[in-house]
């Protein structure tokens, strides 16, 4: 501290934090796939390259995972964009006549 500048004066460092706004971080949400004994295994493979942008290698390592611990996370993603994945995923899979479960759940 010099001569120049007393410890007292915080002036603009004080006006700062009075007018910082609380902002909470938005919350985040897993999309989680389920397993069941009917859907094939393309089929599930397809959905996580089609709607999760997976590859082929990790499309087939997750569905594995959903195959053999019955679920696996698919993404992580703000509350509409995990919502309206659920939705398409769960959408598709009946229109294609597949029980396969998509849910989602908060971080
Ligand atoms: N268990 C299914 C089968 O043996 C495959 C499967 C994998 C189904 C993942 C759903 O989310 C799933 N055909």
């Amino acid at each position: 501290m010099s001569d120049q500048e007393p410890d007292w004066d915080h002036e603009g460092e004080l006006a700062v934090e009075t007018a910082r706004p609380k902002l909470e971080p938005p919350k985040k949400y897993r999309v989680i796939l389920l397993n069941d004994d009917y859907t094939p295994m393309e089929f599930v493979v397809q959905i996580l390259n089609q709607f999760f942008g997976m590859n082929q290698e990790q499309a087939t390592k997750v569905m594995l995972m959903v195959h053999t611990k019955g679920k696996a996370i698919c993404g992580e993603y703000n509350y509409q964009i995990a919502e309206t994945k659920v939705e398409q995923v769960n959408d598709y899979s009946r229109q294609h006549q597949h029980p396969l479960m998509c849910t989602m759940e908060e971080l």
